[in-house]
């Protein structure tokens, strides 16, 4: 029987506001909206999304190694986290997967405590600065990544 075929989407802390505040930088839509952004353009391509959303950064680290056993790829957004967390870019470096690091933001055309992330460079790439579309420019990555490395069977 044919596996199916799944990415994980991971969405750091406060992305759960998205739409609510702040619209100047981070814009109108959801968190749900991203949601069926990235729901709709993996479907495109045969692939399912599990998506999960924490302010808890060890919750984020154990949702990592559940993506490790039953995903193909991650899209993950760490919020703020992507500053600071060894314990996240150890979580990426562990796992055997492509992971896709997204911003809303331009974080290099912010404050310089932005422009470092932890996880950039144990991770497959980096979308940054195009609004909630960075999500779908990601799945279609990252798609594109796990069919040319023959990794989609699981
Ligand atoms: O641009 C991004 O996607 C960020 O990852 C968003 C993080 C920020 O700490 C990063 O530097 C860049 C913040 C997410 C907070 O999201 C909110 C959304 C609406 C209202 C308030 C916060």
């Amino acid at each position: 029987m044919m596996a199916v075929k799944r990415l994980f989407l991971i969405n750091g802390p406060n992305l759960n506001m998205l739409g609510k505040r702040e619209p100047g930088t981070y814009g109108n839509a959801s968190l749900a909206d991203v949601v069926k952004l990235v729901k709709d353009t993996a479907w495109e391509y045969g692939y399912e999304v599990e998506e999960f959303q924490s302010n808890h950064e060890g919750d984020l680290v154990d949702q990592l190694h559940k993506a490790d056993v039953q995903a193909a790829g991650v899209i993950m957004n760490p919020a703020a986290y992507t500053h600071t967390s060894i314990a996240l870019r150890d979580a990426v470096s562990a796992i055997s997967l492509p992971v896709v690091e997204v911003h809303i933001s331009n974080i290099h055309a912010r404050e310089s405590f932005r422009h470092q992330s932890m996880l950039a460079p144990v991770s497959q790439g980096q979308i940054v600065g195009f609004g909630i579309d960075g999500y779908r420019l990601a799945a279609l990555a990252i798609i594109k990544q796990i069919e040319s490395e023959g990794r989609h069977e699981r």
